[in-house]
């Protein structure tokens, strides 16, 4: 599976449109690639030309299904991929020149700082669990109240796998048009649709966005992850994963890593175990997940840009 990253790598870094970027730092780009895994037999799409910190995709995983969009609780656990966004507001908002662990050390020790600098507004986890819904006031029609409590898309979507398998609509969407401007991020792995044929479960994600050398590893782990629990819950097997990519692009800055890691060949077969059967898709725990065969090169460390 891993050489279908490997190629799309080496055909982005020759082939890419040189551009510049939100962020400044300046890409190659090209738009359209699908990527697919196989997860039959409990493989996971998992790098070996370069060590991914799985855990910390999973705790992330995790803590998109609580619903919360703060950072605190996964700086609480040591995952440190989101920090990089509220950092740069708090030091863009006040000038104080507060390096990364000390923002850290502060988002842990002090509640209120953490919710004044450690959310990051209406990203996935809200969308995916609270979908805000507005109904019309009977009295005053041309007036529309929030209600309480918003849409589960995850809950509906177990739902719909469990009753309707057949169905073309399962799917559950992060890009909340309303409420982009309020993110510190709009979503990249912003749609998810599934599939069930033949008691398997098979999941596309697509993602408009994608850092292939940081990012992606991430992402694509994640949504295989996700489909695994998804398949326990409705007891389904899993299928596949099938990735696409709108805009995908390498970071001008990552050449050391996309050269060494170009450098390198896949090998083994990494495979993820549930160990335990959950009673609903909120009740996972990072000690339920259990990767084995994963013996992978060494960590290639690159900036991430903000
Ligand atoms: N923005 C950019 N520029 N790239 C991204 O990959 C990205 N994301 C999320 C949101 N915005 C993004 C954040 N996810 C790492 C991994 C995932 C991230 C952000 C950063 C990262 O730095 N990974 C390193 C270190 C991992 C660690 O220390 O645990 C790595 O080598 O994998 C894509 O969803």
């Amino acid at each position: 599976f891993e050489w279908q990253y490997l190629d799309l790598m080496k055909q982005i870094w020759t082939h890419g449109h040189e551009r510049s970027d939100r962020t400044g730092v300046g890409t190659r780009s090209l738009f359209g690639a699908t990527m697919r895994f196989e997860l039959s037999d409990n493989a996971i799409p998992l790098l070996t030309t370069k060590r991914v910190y799985w855990k910390a995709a999973a705790r992330e995983m995790l803590w998109f299904l609580t619903g919360d969009t703060n950072i605190r609780p996964l700086v609480a656990q040591g995952v440190h991929i989101w920090t990089d966004w509220p950092l740069d507001s708090y030091r863009k908002a006040t000038g104080e020149e507060i390096d990364r662990d000390a923002f850290e050390a502060r988002i842990i020790a002090d509640a209120d700082f953490a919710e004044r600098w450690g959310d990051l507004g209406p990203v996935y986890g809200k969308q995916w669990t609270d979908w805000p819904v507005y109904e019309p006031v009977d009295a005053e029609p041309s007036l529309f109240r929030k209600r309480p409590k918003g849409i589960n898309q995850i809950a509906e979507l177990v739902e719909s796998l469990r009753t309707n398998p057949g169905s073309r609509r399962h799917i559950f969407e992060g890009w909340n048009v309303a409420e982009l401007d309020r993110m510190a991020l709009p979503p990249c792995h912003k749609t998810y649709q599934f599939f069930v044929a033949d008691g398997k479960l098979t999941g596309l994600l697509y993602q408009r966005s994608c850092d292939l050398a940081l990012g992606v590893p991430f992402n694509i782990f994640s949504a295989a992850l996700i489909i695994r629990m998804l398949a326990q819950q409705c007891d389904l097997e899993p299928g596949e994963l099938i990735w696409n990519g709108g805009d995908v692009h390498l970071y001008l800055n990552h050449r050391e890593l996309v050269e060494t890691q170009l450098s390198r060949e896949p090998h083994g077969a990494p495979r993820l175990d549930i160990v335990r059967q959950p009673d609903s898709i909120f009740d996972y725990r990072i000690e339920d997940f259990e990767v084995r065969d994963y013996t992978p090169q060494s960590h290639i460390a690159a900036p991430v840009a903000v």
